[in-house]
């Protein structure tokens, strides 16, 4: 496992993110009947579903947030009461959800001590409830005003939390994220039981208790990350990248642009990134600065460019645990011509590694950390490989498995899933750099999205090119800026110059 001790600091850390919406309920509330203050009216945008909803004060559950919380039981009534065995007390929170959005849900939950009902919090989006519940005079399990309400056929469901979500014993921090799959203007709190896990000749009771439940609409909230730096060995020249974080930002999606100067804005160049594994990559030591960045865009905000800085200063960056994980792959080369079967690290070997392999037990002729499959074959068969790894400082560690070698590519084609250099090449796009005017390009785009951004990561032009070789430039400010272009279902990111001449 590779351990790495240092966070960067994160004083470079600049986040574009907008205004988020958050509506919080404490439930704090002065109210003149607190134990039923939901169907009352007195808890503001909020309301009773089933029986008395109230806020309590209990010394002994020490609330999170404030000095009060909001309280519902769940009752399991036996199959002698006519009505329904389950009642319970459910409330509602006022809220408008937009399609598409997506929200974080976030709330302080525990439940009563001792419950042996094991209840289930149900949490749905509605729109159609109303007011409903309040004291019963029948009460207890002959009670109507707190028979737990079937939910409406127009509703999403949020979350359906077990026991195990919600301790009895102390309070607990839950958060839900969802998106919307409709407009909604109501978050549905339903205690409910799972009657097949009950003896239905058994009463019970159970309660939940709530507190500080907060909704953010987190739509145009961009996945945060932080940056962990390790040095390949004591004398490494590499250093390690581990991107922690933001783990749904596809590897493609990455930029790396070093910068001309560690303590002032403006990039040299977009590097090549040199990923390792799916969420970390290596960095030449001392080779200055570098900006890692992603764009961040959905249909309801604003793109912009999350971006952390980092130095590759080898002094103050700690070495990487010496021990990398590795496993045996196997795949053709870009071009089909060799089969390279290999150990491939999580992370870079540290130097003084050694590698060795054999191939149906002879000793394999190694080429760096693997070897090429006999170009005379046999093809098509499984074959039994096993690797040897002895890493500095590290017990050695022999792999072994079965590697299926597949049938050679067509020479005349190219493999399946392979870049075809030469094509690559031909459709590559150029542009005048720096630009003056105009930015041309060296071909027509059809339906291209165009988009320049700031090198503080702003958003300044955004447009769809189509059927036109250039585009005006004329009012940005000379500078330096990322060009972002979408077209023929793949995006390039260049540097792009802006110079205008007197
Ligand atoms: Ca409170
Ligand atoms: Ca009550």
């Amino acid at each position: 496992m590779q351990k790495f001790f240092v966070i960067l600091p994160m004083l470079l850390l600049q986040f574009f993110t907008q205004a988020q919406e958050r509506r919080c309920w404490d439930f704090e509330e002065q109210c003149p009947n607190p134990g039923n203050a939901f169907f009352t009216g007195c808890i503001p945008d909020a309301f009773a579903q089933s029986g008395t909803p109230d806020i309590g004060t209990t010394s002994s559950l020490t609330v999170p947030s404030g000095s009060k919380y909001a309280h519902t039981y769940i009752r399991h009534c036996d199959a002698f009461y006519s009505t329904s065995r389950i009642h319970g007390e459910g409330f509602v929170l006022e809220n408008d959800f937009v399609a598409g959005h997506k929200y974080e849900l976030k709330f302080w939950a525990r439940r009563g001590p001792g419950n042996t009902v094991n209840p289930i919090l149900g949490i749905y989006l509605t729109n159609t409830l109303g007011n409903f519940g309040g004291a019963d005079p029948g009460a207890g399990c002959n009670s109507l005003l707190d028979v737990v309400p079937a939910v409406p056929a127009d509703h999403q469901s949020v979350a359906n939390l077990n026991p195990s979500a919600i301790p009895a014993t102390e309070w607990k921090l839950i958060t839900l994220t969802f998106t919307a799959a409709g407009n909604f203007s109501q978050l549905w709190f339903r205690p409910t039981l799972d009657l097949t896990a009950l003896n239905p000749s058994a009463d019970f009771e159970s309660h939940f208790y709530y507190d500080d439940i907060c909704v953010s609409d987190i739509t145009c909230r961009a996945p945060e990350f932080k940056l962990s730096l390790c040095r390949q060995g004591e004398e490494g020249k590499e250093l390690l990248v581990t991107i922690n974080g933001a783990e749904e930002v596809p590897t493609s999606d990455w930029l790396l642009l070093r910068l001309k100067n560690c303590n002032a804005p403006g990039f040299a160049s977009l590097s090549p990134i040199n990923w390792v594994s799916n969420n970390s990559f290596t960095v030449p030591a001392n080779s200055g600065c570098y900006v890692l960045a992603y764009l961040f865009e959905n249909e309801f905000c604003e793109p912009q460019y999350i971006q952390l800085q980092f130095n590759t200063n080898a002094d103050n960056i700690p070495i990487c645990d010496a021990c990398v994980d590795w496993s045996i792959v196997a795949d053709w080369d870009e071009y089909c011509k060799t089969f390279l079967i290999e150990a491939q690290g999580a992370g870079s070997f540290p130097p003084g590694t050694q590698v060795s392999a054999s191939i149906e037990g002879k000793p394999a002729t190694m080429s760096g950390t693997g070897f090429y499959y006999p170009e005379d074959g046999p093809w098509g068969v499984g074959v039994i490989v096993c690797f040897t790894v002895d890493q500095p400082n590290c017990p050695p560690v022999t792999q072994c498995a079965t590697i299926l070698i597949p049938e050679p590519c067509d020479p005349h084609n190219v493999c399946k899933g392979r870049s075809n250099s030469a094509e690559t090449a031909a459709a590559q796009l150029l542009f005048t750099n720096p630009a003056d005017q105009f930015l041309r390009f060296n071909q027509v785009l059809e339906g291209a999205n165009v988009q320049i951004y700031s090198m503080q990561g702003g958003l300044v032009r955004s447009l769809v090119v189509d059927g036109a070789n250039q585009i005006s430039v004329s009012d940005l400010p000379d500078g330096q800026y990322l060009l972002v272009i979408q077209h023929a279902g793949k995006r390039e990111a260049k540097l792009l110059m802006v110079i205008h001449r007197p």
